[in-house]
């Protein structure tokens, strides 16, 4: 499995995979123990030192509170608490948890760099890469150029999985509702902690025991929706925690560049600002057509989330109608082979998530965007349910084929519908945006 540059660097495959399963044999020993019988605990059950009564705004263990007059017990909610999970730069995580010597060192995962004259991309980079940098999606020739003595290692998809299921096994245990939105994402509906103060303390302690139980970081958002929630996560990367109260949505929202709400990527931020619009209070400043204009129909979304309205549900398992998961080039590309690899492992991952999930499906759709957000979908109908990992890729490069005809395309992603079957308190995993 190894290409690996830079000096020193050791062997990947010593032990690793025993030394692996001997972190999961302890973690599985440790992790059931029995700590309470409701969902989200209470307090004083959870193993971890409260944080010290602080009400408001982006509290962090780390940085400093603004205090703005309410007391710890003044800031109840009638409303819901959202909390967002992600992993810190999950996949060469889990690849310096394999190998400490990795430690501090900028750990690359994706394609092989073949010398700089490697195709396809960067998967995702530990923060140390990230200085030089290299981040994910950037084409891994590049990254190389950029980073040359950084250690390349292949993606493990089943070993991610695998670990990404241990981590939502110990959400799960924290909320009643739960809903998975990637391999190392999830928003947890923590509304029964009843104030904000406690879905603080929560969130200490669930960073705490993923850190106990599986050695890696994550970064945490709370908010009373689940955009921002999300927005929050990011907002501290790595090992973060970020409070945004009710009050404080706008203030909080209104500096942060646009393109940090979810699903403005770069070309859309670009657009915005050519008007003149560069924060999301820009946005909220503006007229919804004038943002609807500029952006079509998710400007709606866009503008109601500028304007502080978060409403979208978590989506427990009733919710659960696709599992997708897509990918923008760095550089628009019509190469076949980047396209058709690509769209392989695009549709790889999803049936992995499929079958973690104890689901099977019926419809494989194929999302195309072309340049300039001229998006198309194709889908194809399976004559019976499967979670073949095999039939799943065939039905999806047989769609992907009739977008082969050399127009450079921007992203590309793969939806799995119509499911059945599934396990409890897993829930909807999909990150098709439009
Ligand atoms: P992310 O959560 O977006 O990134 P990350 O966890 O690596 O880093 P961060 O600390 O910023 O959250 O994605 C989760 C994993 O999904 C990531 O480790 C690798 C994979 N991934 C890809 O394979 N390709 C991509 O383009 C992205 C964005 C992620
Ligand atoms: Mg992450
Ligand atoms: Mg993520």
């Amino acid at each position: 499995m190894e290409y690996f540059h830079g000096s020193n660097v050791p062997s990947c495959s010593r032990n690793l995979f025993s030394g692996f399963y001997m972190a999961i044999a302890m973690i599985r020993r440790s992790r059931f123990r029995p700590i309470s019988g409701t969902r989200v605990l209470p307090l004083s059950a959870l193993h971890f030192r409260p944080t010290p009564p602080n009400p408001l705004y982006h509290l962090t263990s780390n940085t400093p509170v603004r205090n703005r007059g309410g007391g710890l017990h003044g800031v109840t909610t009638g409303g819901r608490i959202i909390m967002h999970v992600d992993m810190d730069s999950f996949f060469a995580s889990i690849e310096v948890r394999r190998d400490p010597s990795l430690a501090g060192r900028p750990v690359i995962v994706g394609a092989d760099p073949k010398g700089g004259a490697g195709r396809g991309v960067v998967s995702t980079c530990s923060y140390e890469a990230r200085r030089y940098g290299v981040h994910s999606g950037m084409p891994i020739s590049r990254a190389f150029d950029l980073c040359p003595h950084g250690v390349y290692l292949p993606v493990n998809r089943p070993l991610y999985v695998r670990v990404s299921e241990e981590i939502m096994a110990i959400l799960s245990q924290h909320a009643g509702r739960i809903e998975q939105v990637s391999i190392d994402e999830a928003y947890l509906d923590v509304s029964d902690a009843g104030s904000f103060p406690a879905a603080k303390a929560l969130a200490a302690a669930i960073k705490q025991e993923i850190r106990e139980e599986t050695g890696l970081t994550c970064s945490v958002g709370v908010a009373p929706g689940k955009a921002v929630a999300k927005i929050a996560s990011d907002y501290q990367k790595p090992d973060g925690l970020t409070v945004v109260c009710p009050d404080e949505v706008a203030e909080f929202l209104a500096p942060l560049p646009v393109e940090k709400i979810p699903g403005i990527g770069k070309k859309a931020g670009e657009s915005l600002r050519q008007m003149g619009v560069r924060t999301i209070g820009d946005v909220a400043a503006r007229d919804i057509q004038e943002i609807v204009a500029r952006l079509g129909r998710p400007g709606v979304r866009v503008h109601r989330l500028a304007r502080g309205i978060d409403d979208g549900e978590v989506q427990g398992r009733e919710g659960c109608k696709s599992v997708s998961r897509e990918t923008t080039f760095e550089a628009d590309t019509a190469d076949p082979s980047i396209l058709a690899g690509t769209l392989a492992e695009l549709a790889d991952a999803v049936a992995e998530i499929l079958a973690a999930d104890g689901l099977r499906c019926r419809t494989v759709t194929v999302k195309v965007r072309y340049r300039g957000f001229d998006t198309h979908t194709r889908s194809r109908t399976l004559p019976r349910f499967t979670a073949d990992p095999g039939v799943i890729r065939r039905a999806a490069s047989a769609l992907l084929l009739p977008f082969l005809n050399g127009t450079d395309v921007r992203l590309l992603g793969v939806r799995l519908s119509t499911l059945e079957g599934g396990r409890t308190q897993q829930a909807s995993i999909d990150e098709f945006l439009s």
